[in-house]
């Protein structure tokens, strides 16, 4: 077993990591920039070492600087958290040359999953669904034209080294297709310095639920059950539960075996995610594979009672996986508590925490690092805690984390807090009714004083 590991994160997953940690009794180093010197994982890790100024480009996203504190403090293994390194296959190639275990996907499946296009050839080969459209990459706009045609309007064009939305364009009719291809090339290249497209039918209202798996180094893998997050804006996360509102056994069986058989088909090692869109038929179609933790885990881990950085870095340092699969045996909820201002179209509002209350008692967790006196630095995501409910129902979890936000007091800045307060009385949210175009409609209601 590692006898050290370096968390190369900061906020609430470096905290996370640091706990089953010492729950394991390996020791932690913390990293940090100055931004970030009041952070509670710099006093919680056993060693802290700064890794450079505020701007994450020469902190958290600077290699040198932390493999010379994973070699300074003698660190065995690396955890990325998510964001920043943690999908990056030139790190995880550059630990594994310094024989220090990065607790990620190797850079291969990194690089294989990275680019969605080879990502989706795979799972075709797997047996895995896909939504139909083109065969990879399309190479000019004559074979653009074509494959839309075959494959029906409307289509959906998608940069192959897309993300966050970036790149992807819905096309309803062909005339309207050359400046989307145009369009959704130039602004991937602009991002990705790639400009690779490929192409898929239009799911119209879909319901993005992801698997989570485990997979472990002797090619066996097992599956957690799903998370639903459908309800995102512009991309971004805003809740998560499971059980989903939407799934049946039949379902769940059938999405578990599929995201089962990806992870076994190309040998994935550690704790995935894979990501399917679901119509309003139940069909289902793979989307994308994330090779991290995810910032939503820990509904997971209240449902089926795992710890999954505990199996990360089980995993990572070769123990085999039980094999088993995961049903959920409680329901749980996830609110992610942001620095913006729900009123003012979400707008970041970093600051100091002038007062602050976190809600407690049975079926509630929180996984923070802010307290009152913290200063929020404007230089990185805005995400300040999880607030996470979990009870033997939906209502029942619903009904506590209505108490729970009901609870929280955040002064000093806005957070997202009364933005989940009203999605928790919503007649469609209640009623398990939404897809991912739920936001795109929600307007807050305005404050009573
Ligand atoms: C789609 C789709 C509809 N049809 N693909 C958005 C992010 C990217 N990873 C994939 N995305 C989508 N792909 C087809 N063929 C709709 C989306 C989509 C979406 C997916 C999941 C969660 C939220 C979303 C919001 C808008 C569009």
């Amino acid at each position: 077993m590692f006898k050290k590991i370096l968390i190369a994160n900061r906020g609430e997953i470096a905290m996370r990591v640091i706990r089953t940690c010492k729950e394991m009794g390996i020791k932690t180093v913390a990293v940090y920039s100055t931004a970030d010197a009041e952070s509670l994982h710099v006093r919680f890790a056993d060693e802290a070492v700064c890794i450079g100024p505020a701007p994450s480009s020469e902190s958290y996203l600077k290699m040198s600087n932390i493999i010379a504190a994973a070699e300074i403090t003698n660190a065995d293994a690396i955890h990325p958290g998510y964001g920043f390194l943690s999908e990056n296959a030139k790190f995880s190639k550059i630990c594994e040359e310094h024989e220090i275990k990065f607790i990620g996907a190797s850079p291969e499946m990194i690089d294989r999953m990275g680019d969605k296009a080879s990502a989706k050839s795979t799972m075709i080969e797997a047996g895995v669904p896909c939504v139909p459209g083109s065969e990879g990459v399309i190479p000019d706009f004559k074979t653009c034209l074509k494959v839309a045609k075959e494959t029906g309007y409307p289509v959906m064009l998608k940069a192959s080294a897309g993300g966050g939305g970036k790149g992807m364009r819905a096309v309803w009719k062909e005339e309207d297709l050359q400046n989307a291809w145009e369009s959704a090339r130039q602004e991937s290249k602009a991002a990705f310095g790639n400009d690779d497209m490929y192409m898929e039918k239009l799911i119209e209202e879909p319901r993005h639920i992801e698997i989570q798996i485990v997979g472990d180094s002797n090619g066996r893998a097992c599956h957690l059950s799903e998370r639903d997050c459908s309800v995102q804006r512009r991309h971004q996360k805003l809740t998560e539960e499971t059980p989903s509102p939407f799934m049946t056994d039949e379902l769940r069986e059938k999405m578990g075996e599929a995201a089962v058989k990806a992870s076994e088909y190309i040998k994935y090692e550690g704790a995935g995610t894979v990501e399917f869109l679901v119509d309003k038929h139940r069909n289902f179609y793979f989307m994308e594979m994330n090779t991290r933790i995810q910032v939503e885990h820990p509904i997971t881990e209240q449902v089926v009672d795992y710890d999954l950085i505990r199996e990360q870095i089980l995993v990572a340092a070769g123990v085999p996986i039980s094999g088993k699969n995961y049903i959920p045996q409680l329901h749980s909820i996830e609110c992610r508590i942001n620095a913006e201002d729900p009123y003012k179209d979400f707008r970041p509002s970093p600051g100091k925490i002038t007062n602050l209350h976190l809600p407690g008692g049975h079926g509630v967790r929180v996984d923070t690092h802010v307290y009152s006196g913290y200063t929020i630095p404007p230089n990185y995501d805005s995400m300040i805690a999880k607030l996470i409910t979990t009870a033997q129902t939906r209502e029942e979890a619903i009904n506590k984390m209505k108490r729970a936000l009901d609870e929280f007091v955040v002064e000093g800045i806005k957070t997202t807090v009364p933005f989940h307060r009203q999605l928790m009385d919503h007649p469609d949210y209640v009623s398990g009714n939404y897809t991912t175009k739920f936001m795109e409609d929600f307007e807050m209601a305005e404050l009573e004083d």
